[in-house]
């Protein structure tokens, strides 16, 4: 697989678009080994998401959510950001506007160099207590499997990220939104694009004129919002992408 994958819009866009905004979702991370949501096997497979990631299964059954997050914060210390990750983190070097939008919970992006990541769906390595909202650090979470108790008033403890049916967080979807509008090439990479407002945003950056471009090796539920759908692993395409992006700006 090389460059030639990419259409001659996107290699011009490659090699001059000073604007550029990225969606991500769970298959950024598959290639690190992070089970993703609705593929085969993925973390869905075992529960529905009605059954874990909303506060009405929590609050019935807090135990159950904890311990899944538990397993899911478990998971992700055991991997490593992919070069899909590492892709993007130079990306933003390069770029003087760069955006980096993601749906993901599992801070690889971060650990991948990533800074400045709007975080649409929160960070499972953040916590806090549903009555007095005091943060807990996963650190100072307890090994127990049971739901840990807030120090300060007892209350439960949750993990930081949003639920269904909760509202994403204003100033990070703004911050989504006006990226999605301003930018010249829009990038939705492993997404199924199933979950809004999230998949809302590559429509709404072609509307402004951006050219959108899919990476998913399946082509997602909004794959005909897109100008150019590459059907391929990202951990594959970003290298090359970047690449391209090296080869032009560094040589100007
Ligand atoms: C809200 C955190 C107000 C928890 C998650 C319209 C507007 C607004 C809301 C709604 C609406 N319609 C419906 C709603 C309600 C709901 C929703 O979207 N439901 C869906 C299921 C229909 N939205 C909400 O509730 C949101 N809140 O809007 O509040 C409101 C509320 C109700 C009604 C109206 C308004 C909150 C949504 C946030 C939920 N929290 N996560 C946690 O992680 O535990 S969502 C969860 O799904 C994850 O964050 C995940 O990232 C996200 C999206 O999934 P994907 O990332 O796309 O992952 P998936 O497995 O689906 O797909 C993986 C893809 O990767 C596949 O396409 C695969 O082919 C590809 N892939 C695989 N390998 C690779 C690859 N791609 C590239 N390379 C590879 N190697
Ligand atoms: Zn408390």
């Amino acid at each position: 697989m090389d460059a030639s994958l990419f259409s001659d819009r996107l290699h011009s866009l490659l090699e001059r678009a000073d604007s550029i905004a990225v969606l991500t979702g769970a298959g950024v991370s598959a290639e690190s080994g992070v089970p993703t949501f609705r593929d085969p096997g993925g973390l869905w497979s075992r529960f529905k998401p009605e059954e874990l990631a909303n506060v009405d299964a929590f609050m019935r059954n807090p135990d159950l959510v904890w311990e899944w997050y538990t397993y899911r914060r478990e998971l992700i210390a055991g991997v490593q950001p992919n070069p899909g990750h590492v892709a993007l983190a130079e990306m933003q070097t390069l770029i003087p506007d760069f955006t980096l939008v993601t749906q993901n919970v599992d801070n690889l992006h971060q650990r991948a160099g990533s800074t400045d990541v709007v975080e649409l769906h929160g960070n499972i390595e953040r916590s806090f207590c549903m009555d007095c909202r005091a943060t807990v650090d996963k650190i100072d979470l307890p090994a127990s499997k049971a739901v840990p108790r807030c120090a300060h008033c007892g209350g439960l403890i949750r993990p930081g990220v949003v639920w269904f049916g909760e509202m994403l967080p204003d100033a990070q979807l703004r911050r989504a939104s006006d990226a999605a509008a301003r930018c010249q090439l829009f990038l939705s990479i492993g997404t199924s694009g199933e979950v809004y407002p999230a998949a809302q945003l590559p429509g709404l950056a072609r509307e402004h004129g951006a050219w959108v471009v899919e990476i998913n090796p399946r082509p997602s539920s909004i794959a005909h919002r897109m100008h150019e759908c590459i059907e391929a692993p990202s951990g594959v395409v970003l290298p090359l992408l970047v690449d391209v992006f090296r080869r032009s700006r560094l040589s100007a």
